[in-house]
Formats: C-alpha cells, structure tokens, sequence
C-alpha cells in the first residue's frame, strides 16, 4: 500500500515550517470513529444548510464519513468528521421542534416525503448517540502564517487530505494551496475551518494523506518520475475503491478518477483543456 509520506524530510527538503497544532479547530487526539456503513443520522443539507435530514453512511475511513441524503442521488456525497457539529442522532430535530425536510433535489413529489420518511427510518440502524463527538474549541484568533504547511481537504476531490501551504492570509480567512497543483485546487477558506489540519493529523488519525503533485513549480522537491505518476494514479483508484465498497457507480467514479492525460506543460492546449489538471 501507500508508503507513508515523509513530512519530516518534505519541510526539510522545502525549507518549510509546519502551522502550530494550536492554530487549528481540530482535537488534539482525533475521536474514535464508531459509525459504520449503512447506519442513519441527521445531518445538514451541504447544499441547503437551513435544511436537517436523512443521512446514511456509506464509507469509513479514520475519523471521518462519507454521507448521502436520503431520497437524493448518488451524486453528491459529502464528506463530515465525526466530531462535526453538523451531524446529530435520529431523533433530534424533532426534540428540537423542527422538521425533517427533504434534501435539496428530493427525487420524487414533496408531498411524498412524510410517506418516505416513515419508510427510510423503519426498520433502519440509526446511529448510537456515542458516535457523535464534540465539537473542538474554535482558536480565538487567525494565527496562521504564510508559508507554514498544513494538511488540507481537496474540495473538489473531498474524499482527499493533501499537503498544502498557507498562500495567503487576509483577516479570518486563509488562502490554502495544494503543493505540486499549479493552483488548480487552491481555496480560500475560514481560519477555524474544519477541512485544514496540522501536519500529521492524517498519520495519527488512520487517514490516508495525498503527496504533493508533481504539477509545476509550486515546491521544490524531487519530481516524481512517469512509473510513479502512474503507481500514484493506480493507488488513487485503489483507494477510490476500498473508500466506496457500496455500489457500481462509485466503482465508475474510481475508474474516471484514475484516468489521467499527461500534458507538456510547455505546449498551449487551446480554450478547453486546463493544463494545470
Ligand atoms: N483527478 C485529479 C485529482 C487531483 C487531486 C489534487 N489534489 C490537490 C487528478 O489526478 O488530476
């Protein structure tokens, strides 16, 4: 499997430091992960998020989930950790006096749902209320610097935790970038965002962590030969696989994402191909 990603020798080799640990809204030691495939939840729609509703898992891999809304498609699974103040037990929102709501693109009828909601919860494995976790503290104040690196979620590819920089810091917000990328992926995001974590995080947590691309000159490390680039696009795919052992169409998805079109990075490729992907 994956060799271990060396940080020790990578911020020697980038002449780097890593962000303090107590810059981050992460736990110090992460929370064990008790969820297991098929159990049920309430989680906020990501697309809708004034919106609790049915969520079942579907992948484990260390402290976070890979989650679907019920009654919406296969396509916009959502990545939480465990100790995400957006997950609660079956049961809350109408503790709460709230409502359950359909997700955003509920595949049949709104007047449907009161009937699917009762059918999608019967007889189903609802999560234990111990897995939920509490949520870490929020540091006071932005206290990331420029240059420091972190570990940091790949929004497009959220299944992902790669080696990232600081780019930029403005206010409460951080500019992160993604080593090796070209920029491709880079985002700005919050300070006490629960997608960035210190380095390590990934090693100590059971979760796999991505090395740095090989894309341009955003790091100064070796450059990974052509029979690595593809032991790396062949592990992604395995790794696609072991994350979603549920249906066909993810299998599908780790066959797209394992598909690479290697570009000369000097050649112009015309207005409808990115060079940088
Ligand atoms: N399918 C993409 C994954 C890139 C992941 C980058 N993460 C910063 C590719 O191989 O181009």
């Amino acid at each position: 499997s994956n060799p271990v990603f060396d940080w020790d020798n990578y911020l020697k080799e980038t002449s780097s430091t890593a962000a303090p640990t107590y810059c981050f809204k992460q736990h110090e030691v992460s929370p064990e992960n008790e969820f297991k495939p098929s159990m049920k939840l309430e989680a906020v729609d990501p697309r809708n998020i004034t919106s609790m509703c049915i969520a079942t898992v579907i992948g484990v891999v260390g402290p976070r989930i890979r989650l679907r809304l019920d009654g919406g498609d296969n396509k916009n699974d959502f990545w939480r950790l465990v100790d995400s103040s957006e997950l609660k037990p079956i049961g809350y929102t109408e503790k709460k006096g709230g409502m359950l709501q359909p997700p955003l693109g509920f595949r049949m009828n709104g007047s449907l749902f009161p009937m699917f909601l009762v059918k999608t919860l019967n007889g189903a494995f609802y999560s234990p209320d111990t897995a939920f976790k509490s949520e870490p503290e929020t540091p006071t104040d932005n206290l990331f610097k420029v240059g420091q690196k972190i570990e940091a979620v790949d929004k497009k590819n959220p299944h992902l935790i790669c080696v990232a920089t600081i780019g930029d810091v403005n206010k409460n917000n951080i500019f992160v970038t993604f080593d090796g990328w070209r920029g491709a992926f880079d985002y700005w995001c919050s300070y006490d965002s629960r997608d960035i974590f210190p380095v390590g995080w990934c090693l100590k947590s059971g979760h796999p962590l991505q090395p740095p691309g090989h894309k341009g000159s955003r790091y100064s490390g070796s450059r990974p030969n052509s029979a690595q680039s593809s032991a790396n696009a062949k592990q992604n795919f395995n790794d696609s696989i072991n994350l979603t052992p549920d249906s066909a169409s993810d299998l599908e998805a780790g066959i797209q994402e394992s598909c690479s079109v290697f570009i000369n990075h000097e050649c112009k490729c015309g207005p409808f191909m990115d060079s940088s992907k």
